[in-house]
């Protein structure tokens, strides 16, 4: 299961996670959570599942922590992101680390890879813009947070207001919908106190 959000099913999971590691401080965590990205969530998986190499939401970067299990992670420098990434017209490819193509990617080999294996207890960093693959050693409980720091907030402040801007559209929407439901019933939603 990948990034399954438990805070909507389990509340009460956040109990015993109130804060992020103190070595990671989150400038999202500095705002009222109604306007934090959802961006802590856990992965389970059984031995053999995988990530495909990508790059993180938002460049954010991230911590995971492992819980049960071992995970082994393939980093790529950013400056080599050109040797396992392409960008076209209409779409981007990154190199398919369990089947490389040469045709696409003729110089993937002179890309470093940077391995981690993580082991129950140990905390990850994943950098900004830096890809990885990730694929379960063993069977896998893990979680993770991707955050925005003074490095990457430049970058992350983009997609997040067009994301704030999506959401209050939303919101608008269904007020809206609500406001004529409750008119056609002939009930006043502002009175209620619901719009
Ligand atoms: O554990 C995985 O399969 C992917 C994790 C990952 O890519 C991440 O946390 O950024
Ligand atoms: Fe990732």
């Amino acid at each position: 299961m990948r990034a399954w959000y438990f805070q909507e099913d389990h509340p009460e999971l956040l109990q015993d996670f109130p804060n992020p590691p103190e070595c990671f401080p989150d400038k999202f965590k500095a705002l009222a959570t109604e306007f934090q990205p959802p961006f802590t969530w856990i992965f389970i998986g059984p031995q053999g599942a995988f990530s495909p190499l990508h790059r993180d939401i938002w460049y954010t970067c991230a911590w995971m922590a492992q819980f049960q299990g071992r995970k082994r992670f393939l980093f790529v420098p950013p400056k080599d992101l050109k040797l396992v990434y392409r960008k076209l017209e209409d779409k981007e490819e990154y190199l398919d680390l369990r089947a490389p193509d040469l045709e696409r990617f003729p110089s993937y080999r002179h890309a470093n890879f940077i391995e981690a294996v993580l082991e129950p207890g140990d905390l990850l960093y994943i950098p900004s813009r830096w890809p990885h693959f990730v694929e379960c050693l063993t069977d896998s409980v893990s979680l993770t947070s991707n955050f925005a720091n003074v490095v990457n907030f430049k970058h992350v402040l983009i997609p997040y207001t067009r994301w704030l801007e999506k959401r209050q559209a939303a919101i608008q929407l269904m007020k809206g919908i609500m406001k004529m439901q409750l008119r056609s019933s002939g009930e006043d939603g502002e009175q209620q106190g619901l719009l």
